[in-house]
């Protein structure tokens, strides 16, 4: 199918849906400098990330993991919404029951004005104490030096508001997420490589459930086999495409 037909097909697809649901990836924040994991360059590229994020290198070396996640949060500082944000925020005003889910912590989707976010993955720009206090600090700003910031309260070291590898997601957002893939008649896969779970399993749960599935994404990866619809280009301009066909009905 070519582009042009893709993008009337599923601007058709979400004209008449009650029901669409989104996952997304590192890849729609990519288009506003903010590096992704996995590919060229990427953050897990010396695979010192995956190593980071987990609470096992935390537990050893709180400064390091720190300074990881201080270094993210002073980058994405600088880093605003883009065209594919935007365009999201675009369908979730023209679709009755619209849910967007996350992998990012970046915060972007909610700065873009989405209202229905599932941040699966927690946020970077949360920080919070484990133990009894749970104080948490949710503010997109410098970290107050030295490194661990340390919890007011009972001076342990707050930790980033991320899910660490090996940690179970907020599992009421992830049901939440898995209820509007079952429910969805469209269900759009943006910017995601597919191999975390069980984030990347919500595009099964959609497929199998009889949504029609869209990935956009430059790349051939492993949720494509369950996409109806495949946008090859990046998610900025496919996704401002789709929606200025779905204004035009
Ligand atoms: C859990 C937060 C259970 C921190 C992240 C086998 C062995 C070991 C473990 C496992 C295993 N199988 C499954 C697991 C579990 C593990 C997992 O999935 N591991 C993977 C690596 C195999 N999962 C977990 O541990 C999860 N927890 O399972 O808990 C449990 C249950 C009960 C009790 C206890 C435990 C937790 C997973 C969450 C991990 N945290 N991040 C941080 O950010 O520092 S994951 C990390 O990867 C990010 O959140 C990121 O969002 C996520 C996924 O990566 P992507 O977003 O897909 O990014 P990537 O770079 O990979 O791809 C970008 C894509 O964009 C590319 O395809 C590219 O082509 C595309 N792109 C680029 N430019 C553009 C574009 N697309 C469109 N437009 C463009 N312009
Ligand atoms: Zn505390």
């Amino acid at each position: 199918m070519n582009p042009h037909d893709a993008t009337k097909e599923l601007a058709t697809a979400l004209a008449e849906a009650r029901v669409v649901a989104v996952l997304t990836g590192a890849g729609i924040s990519a288009e506003s400098g903010v590096p992704t994991f996995r590919g060229p360059g990427g953050l897990w590229e010396g695979h010192r990330g995956e190593e980071l994020a987990t609470p096992e290198a935390f537990a050893r070396d709180p400064v390091l993991v720190w300074r990881f996640y201080d270094w993210r949060r002073t980058k994405l500082a600088s880093c605003e919404p883009n065209a594919g944000h935007r365009a999201l925020v675009a369908i979730e005003k023209r679709v009755p029951h619209f849910t967007l889910a996350t992998q990012n912590v970046d915060g972007l989707h909610r700065l873009a004005g989405s209202e229905n976010v599932l941040e699966l993955h927690g946020n970077i720009w949360r920080i919070y104490c484990e133990r009894e206090c749970h104080e948490v600090i949710d503010r997109r700003a410098p970290l107050p030096e030295p490194l661990p910031p340390r919890c007011p309260r009972c001076h342990a070291p707050l930790r980033p508001g991320v899910v660490w590898f090996g940690e179970p997601l907020p599992w009421h957002l992830f049901e939440q997420a898995e209820a509007a893939a079952q429910a969805a008649q469209v269900f759009l896969v943006i910017g995601t490589s597919g191999v975390v779970e069980p984030a990347a399993s919500l595009a099964r749960v959609a497929k199998h459930a009889g949504a029609f599935v869209a990935e956009f994404n430059p790349e051939e990866t492993a949720l494509s086999r369950y996409a109806s619809a495949l946008f090859r280009g990046g998610a900025g301009d496919s996704l401002s495409a789709v929606v200025t066909a779905l204004e035009d009905m």
